[in-house]
């Protein structure tokens, strides 16, 4: 994927909020901190692109970003964020829920698992909703170079166990290091180019 332009277009919690209906689109999911935002921006090359690390508050939208002027990627609210009050956290459910169901022009979900962590019932729930609205999901485990190759296979034993997913489901990713960047472009072409 050659990257002329990367842009941020808007951010929203609503439908009446989304950018119009058009290009297609692949959204990024997963807990707060598991690296969405610098999944993004490594696969894009754009460092500062999508705010890593940001304050719950500006985590909990739906951001909207234009690339090449022909698709769009969407950094999807996290959860599990100690700080975030529970009235904000009450809405996690319904405005996930609502964009998964409504947004046509949505191709995949890169739903993302640390490599340290056990799944916890959000990420559950996420896979069952892909799976209830039939969105092609990619999950990806990230944070690799955290844990030294040959500990890797145990590590990510209570993630397959969580899942039900096979190991080859997963592309294993690091954003420090580049990992599995050119894997997760090419899942993310493929359900780009795919009619749903
Ligand atoms: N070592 C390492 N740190 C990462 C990786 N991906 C993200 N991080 C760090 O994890 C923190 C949260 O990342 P961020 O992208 O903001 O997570 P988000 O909340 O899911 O968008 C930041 O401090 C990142 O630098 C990775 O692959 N390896
Ligand atoms: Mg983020």
């Amino acid at each position: 994927m050659i990257i002329k332009s990367a842009t941020f277009v808007q951010s929203a919690t609503k439908p009446s909020n989304y950018p119009p209906e058009g290009p297609a689109e692949v959204a990024f999911a997963g807990r707060s901190n598991v690296g969405k935002s610098s999944l993004i921006n490594v696969l894009v090359g754009r460092r500062g692109l999508v705010r890593t690390s940001s304050t719950p508050g500006r985590t909990q939208l739906l951001n909207f970003f234009d690339i090449n002027g022909e698709f769009s990627l969407v950094d999807l609210p996290g959860y599990g964020f100690a700080k975030v009050p529970l009235a904000v956290k009450k809405q996690w459910g319904p405005m996930m829920r609502t964009y998964l169901e409504q947004r046509r022009s949505l191709r995949a979900v890169v739903l993302l698992f640390d490599v340290r962590r056990v799944p916890r019932e959000e990420d559950i729930q996420m896979l069952d909703w892909l799976e209830e609205f039939e969105i092609p999901t990619i999950p990806v485990i990230t944070k690799v170079d955290k844990v030294s190759r040959n500990r890797r296979a145990k590590q990510i034993e209570p993630i397959l166990e969580a899942t039900g997913l096979p190991r080859d489901a997963f592309t294993l990713f690091s954003a420090l290091k580049g990992d599995g960047r050119d894997e997760v472009w090419e899942r993310i072409e493929d359900a780009l180019a795919t009619e749903i």
